[in-house]
């Protein structure tokens, strides 16, 4: 076997494999996981699969990438220098803007050498004897930790591509969740798009300006609200940064964790009119505040049927063709699958050179040597592109081999969906962490505060633990089960699980159904701080 020191890039060569804590993952929660527990004195080592640091934003590189969550919100809180120095240039961000974000932070920081690019973990051990994880890479290196923390991201595992023939197509294809660093150049070319998710809703428009002609291959439509996206003007930033403390402080008050309010009204207790411009002055503004224009839209089935209506029409007032116009009007519920926000993407089926296919009338059949086959009939394609999604949520950490104590395997505990106490921490696999794992709000909110509520509270209760010469944490059984009850007790009095969205593994055959994130952002963090403030209760702590 090899030791860290023998595979150590030299940012990170310190000749020593054992730390305090191992963090799996440069994203925005590792890299912040870093500058914290550095901060209080541990020893720490980001392993990092990536040749670089921004996790999501390193590998989602699909024409049109952006953030569906404004710049100025979608950045960290926990520097106020950073906040204040920090321009950004759009409305909603790009993903190479946000990749040099994410590498201004590991530079300002200085965080880089104590990140190991290009390193996969394939293991994680826990050895009840030495109160240590063992942590083994894809090329058999093997580090050691006290604490394990896994800052893998909720959509970072691409959903493989099953279809039947895959391998016979002569030309390239390409997954929108890895896309190449050197870009794709559709000039000229016969291109299919599979999935109409938020990634197809965002390249479609830019593939459809280079390709001769694009097939979208549709099987569920998706609700789209515009992004109004803009340059971020000077006077802008400023009035924003004056105010952040105190816009950041609100945002922590919101369901969602973002700026913009959910008004306390019912949908169904105003007039038709009243409804109306509600509606639209939310669709004027754009972005995924369309769903907090009523207080009971993710709730009451007869309220979001009206911001449904309102989405649909907007819709054949832009797609010219009835037929098409009709084929994109989702009959789901609004918000039960995540919004997704567009650039231009219903007036791209106005264009001679795009075709959708409507899979529930023209079944997908099979790849083949020269395209794909749909309701019998063969398209002719040069490229593919798979716009499928991710094994959201749980595919990171079941795909790593984690074992807690008795060499229990994580994927295995899981079989039946994902179990934790507080979306942190797992019962049977002591001091690991699993910042916005499954049973925590992440998704559903503004990551990024998300990200930093997680890390700081681990980074307390780690500081907690050395302080009180505590050495392993562990969630109770006891305080586990309450915690997956409230989970889904508090997701069965919404709509959300009447859609087949990854939220709830519905995207991936055979993945239990079980719907993941928790719901609402202050009454969790209260819970989280009330837990921490009493000694961790729910928590053994030895
Ligand atoms: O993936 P998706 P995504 N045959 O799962 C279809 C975030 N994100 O990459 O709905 C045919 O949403 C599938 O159809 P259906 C964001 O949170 C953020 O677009 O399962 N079709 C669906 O249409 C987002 O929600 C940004 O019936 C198949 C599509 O593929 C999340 O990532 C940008 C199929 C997948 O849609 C995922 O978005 C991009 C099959 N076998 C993404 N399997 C931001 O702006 C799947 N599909 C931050």
């Amino acid at each position: 076997m090899q030791t860290l020191s023998e595979t150590a890039s030299p940012q990170a060569r310190t000749g020593s494999a054992d730390f305090d804590v191992i963090v799996v993952g440069a994203g925005f929660a590792g890299l912040y996981m870093l500058h914290r527990l550095r901060g209080l004195g541990f020893s720490v080592r980001v392993l990092e699969a990536a040749s670089g640091v921004g996790g999501t934003w390193y590998w989602n590189r699909y024409p049109g990438a952006r953030c569906d969550v404004e710049s100025v919100e979608y950045s960290y809180q926990f520097s106020p220098e950073l906040q204040q120095e920090w321009e950004w240039s759009e409305r909603y961000a790009t993903q190479p803007e946000l990749l040099r974000y994410a590498n201004h932070v590991a530079d300002r920081f200085d965080l880089r050498r104590d990140i190991q690019f290009d390193l996969r973990v394939t293991a994680a051990t826990f050895d009840e004897a030495a109160n240590r994880w063992t942590i083994v890479t894809h090329d058999g290196a093997r580090l050691s930790a006290t604490y394990c923390v896994t800052a893998t991201g909720c959509l970072s595992v691409p959903n493989e591509p099953k279809f039947k023939g895959t391998e016979m197509f002569a030309g390239p294809t390409y997954h929108t969740g890895r896309w190449p660093h050197e870009g794709v150049d559709f000039t000229g070319q016969r291109v299919g798009i599979i999935g109409t998710g938020s990634s197809a809703v965002q390249s479609v428009p830019i593939i459809a300006g280079q390709a001769e002609h694009l097939y979208v291959f549709q099987r569920t439509p998706s609700f789209v609200v515009p992004a109004r996206n803009a340059p971020l003007s000077l006077s802008e930033q400023v009035a924003i940064k004056a105010d952040y403390p105190a816009l950041r402080a609100l945002a922590k008050t919101r369901r969602n964790g973002l700026f913009c309010e959910t008004r306390d009204v019912s949908a169904l207790g105003v007039s038709d009119e009243e409804r109306e411009r509600a509606y639209r002055e939310r669709w004027d503004r754009g972005g995924l505040c369309y769903t907090g224009t009523f207080n009971d839209l993710l709730i009451d089935s007869r309220a979001n049927e009206t911001a449904a209506d309102f989405l649909r029409a907007r819709i054949r007032e832009v797609v010219k063709d009835p037929a098409t116009a009709e084929a994109l009007s989702p009959r789901t519920v609004v918000g039960g699958k995540r919004l997704c926000i567009d650039i231009g993407y219903y007036e791209t089926f106005n264009r001679e050179n795009v075709t959708l296919i409507d899979l529930n009338k023209a079944p997908l059949g099979e790849i083949t040597r020269d395209g794909l086959t749909a309701g019998g009939k063969p398209y002719r394609l040069d490229s593919i592109v798979f716009a499928i999604g991710f094994d959201a949520m749980t595919g990171a950490l079941t795909r790593i081999d984690i074992r807690g104590r008795g060499g229990a395997r994580l994927a295995e505990k899981w079989a039946e969906g994902p179990r934790t106490y507080l979306g942190l921490s797992v019962a049977g696999f002591p001091n690991l962490f699993t910042i916005t794992g499954p049973g925590s709000p992440s998704v559903l909110t503004n990551m990024l505060p998300t990200i930093e509520q997680h890390v700081d509270w681990v980074a307390e209760c780690i500081g907690t633990m050395r302080e009180r010469n505590f050495r392993r944490i562990e969630a109770t059984q006891n305080a586990e089960t309450a915690w997956v009850a409230r989970v889904n007790e508090i997701a069965a009095g919404t709509l959300f699980p009447t859609c087949n969205s990854w939220y709830l593994g519905a995207n991936i055959p055979g993945k239990p159904r079980v719907f993941m994130p928790y719901i609402g952002f202050p009454p969790y963090v209260e819970e989280c701080n009330e837990i921490a403030a009493s000694g961790y209760s729910g928590f053994a702590l030895s």
